[in-house]
């Protein structure tokens, strides 16, 4: 099923750094409208709960342990071909590979603290909206 919403995370790194509104910026910009949008720092718990699909891998214990030192703004965003388009406007997972002028490549600080995260599914999407938002919480 294709949808036209996307959910993403401004990482502890962009909040920390002062990016919330050039980052909310760069997403209106691109045609993106937000439905949904609350800040807030996620529990060990929370955090571990959210990056399951990564507890094999090498870096979750950092990732989550990341992902809660400091606080997060998460938001549900709407546009046509939300969950593609949203992966371009972020950039490649490393900044340093990401393209030139992506949200990333301009605010993020490494592989690790990367500024933003951005659904990879229209399921995966669905799903991390309705982890942090309500239906009364999305407009
Ligand atoms: P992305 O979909 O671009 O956010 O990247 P992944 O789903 O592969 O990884 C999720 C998060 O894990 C990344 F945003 C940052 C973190 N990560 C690392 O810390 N180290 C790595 O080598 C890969 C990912």
């Amino acid at each position: 099923m294709v949808t036209n919403r996307t959910f993403t995370m401004i990482k502890p790194d962009g909040v920390a750094n002062g990016h919330i509104g050039a980052i909310l910026a760069k997403i209106n910009e691109a045609g993106f409208r937000i439905v949904a949008l609350q800040m807030q720092q996620l529990s060990l718990h929370e955090a571990g709960l959210f990056y399951a699909v990564h507890q094999e891998r090498s870096f979750y214990g950092e990732l989550v342990e990341y992902m809660t030192s400091g606080p997060i703004v998460a938001a549900i965003l709407e546009k046509d071909n939300a969950v593609e388009d949203f992966r371009t406007l972020i950039g490649a997972t490393d900044p340093t590979k990401a393209a030139e002028g992506t949200i990333r490549r301009l605010y993020a600080e490494s592989i690790a603290a990367n500024a933003i995260h951005g659904s990879d599914s229209d399921e995966n999407a669905a799903s991390e909206g309705a982890f942090f938002f309500g239906a009364k919480q999305q407009f």
